[in-house]
């Protein structure tokens, strides 16, 4: 396949991007359209349009039987589900947190006063090392929030153990990790509780969305009435509360996701595959690795870059693709600790994260999802090939057009 066979052809240097449309990270997955237009049409005739109405009841259910636990809160977004269960579960002073993951983990916390405490990750996980927590642990701690990043989960039973050893809340952000297990069990049934993020550029989508989910009654009727102003009942307010509530418009496209989520991950799945086979040929750049004893919804497409494997760093590869339209993104650079207000507050924790560090810089995420097939892999990867080879000579010509 040849895409381009000059140096001069380049994007970056002038020539014309190899993509007329360009190529997102977050394309969203749209499941049958009538079908969801048809939800649309209930809903102005029953004229029902929020506060716990018929459709947001129905996507509960279903989330609580898909993934087997008894509760299910389903909200505005992500970020106010992890808020409202930092609350209800009475998280205070200082809190556990990887720094590799996106802001919303941290800014929950430190939304509602607390400090997070930013702990190292496992080099080949990605997610939050169990071995480092331990050491951060004061008496001011209080919690662990550690999230399943790329939908690959944290190390579950360690975790839970130093929680209970410790007195510590321990609630997971699985914002990426719906529909993927761990042992055998849905993402959805561990520590205290868990939240889920169904927003736009999630392979399951709700337009804005994300639930708490959690197997403790007392913690679910209190979540409930957190997310609805502490309202228990008319005119009787008995929490600090927000609004948090899904609207029926969300829940209609979450009952619509359900319907094509196999076909979703299918999609997913065999896209991955497609890129691993040839990103695997060229050296330098590695996928990670989804555990195929468990279900995963290989969501995320992540390579590394070994910049001197390449020839070149991950920041001018990352430019080079966007100016062709293929928009791969550098998530989750440059790490929580060094975007404010953490940056000024916490300088002194950047030593301890090294391994952060390391991969916040050379981690690079591919387009993916439903609008992406085998013909436009070929086309990335035929082209990051070609990027390789040429290494050398096109570090020298970046670097004279950024002078
Ligand atoms: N915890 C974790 C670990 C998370 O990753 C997230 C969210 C949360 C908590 C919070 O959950 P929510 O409150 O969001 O429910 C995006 C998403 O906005 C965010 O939901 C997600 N994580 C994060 C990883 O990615 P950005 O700043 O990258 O969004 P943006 O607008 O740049 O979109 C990403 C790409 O998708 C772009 O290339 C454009 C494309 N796109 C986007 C939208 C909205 C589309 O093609 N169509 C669309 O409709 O954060």
């Amino acid at each position: 396949m040849r895409i381009k066979d000059r140096i001069e052809d380049l994007s970056v240097f002038g020539g014309q991007p190899i993509f007329k449309g360009t190529l997102h990270v977050g394309f969203p997955n749209v499941g049958n359209k009538n079908h969801f237009l048809n939800r649309v049409n209930e809903i102005f005739n029953r004229n029902w349009l929020t506060n716990n109405g018929f459709f947001v009841q129905a996507f509960e259910k279903k989330i609580e039987d898909f993934v087997g636990v008894k509760h299910c809160i389903v909200m505005t977004n992500g970020t106010i589900a992890l808020e409202i269960a930092i609350k209800a579960l009475g998280m205070t002073g200082e809190v556990i947190a990887p720094s590799f993951t996106f802001i919303a983990t941290a800014h929950a916390l430190k939304w509602q006063g607390i400090n997070p405490v930013f702990c190292d990750i496992d080099e080949k996980t990605h997610n939050i090392n169990p071995d480092k927590i331990e050491g951060l642990i004061n008496d001011k701690t209080t919690g662990i929030v550690a999230t399943h990043l790329w939908g690959r989960p944290c190390e579950i039973d360690l975790l839970s153990d130093i929680a209970k050893k410790n007195n510590l809340k321990l609630l997971f952000d699985a914002a990426h990790a719906f529909g993927c297990s761990y042992k055998g069990k849905m993402i959805g049934r561990f520590g205290n509780a868990e939240v889920f993020s169904f927003h736009a550029t999630k392979f399951f989508n709700t337009f804005e969305g994300g639930a708490i989910v959690t197997n403790d009654d007392e913690l679910a009727k209190k979540i409930r009435l957190m997310k609805n102003f502490g309202f228990s009942g008319m005119d009787n307010v008995i929490y600090i509360g927000t609004n948090g509530k899904m609207s029926e418009i969300s829940a209609a496209m979450g009952l619509t996701s359900f319907e094509s989520m196999d076909d979703f991950i299918a999609i997913n799945k065999s896209n991955y595959y497609e890129y691993k086979q040839l990103i695997n040929e060229i050296d330098g750049i590695s996928i990670i690795d989804y555990n195929e004893k468990e279900k995963n919804n290989y969501q995320y497409i992540v390579t590394e870059i070994n910049e001197k494997k390449f020839g070149l760093s991950r920041n001018v590869l990352v430019d080079i693709l966007q100016k062709e339209n293929i928009r791969a993104r550098r998530y989750f650079y440059p790490g929580c600790h060094k975007m404010e207000p953490y940056k000024t507050e916490y300088n002194c924790f950047e030593h301890n994260l090294a391994i952060t560090e390391k991969i916040s810089n050379n981690v690079l995420i591919l387009p993916t999802g439903k609008l992406i097939n085998n013909n436009i892999i070929n086309k990335i990867c035929y082209f990051i090939k070609f990027i390789h080879q040429h290494s050398s000579e096109i570090s020298k010509s970046y670097l004279e057009i950024k002078e």
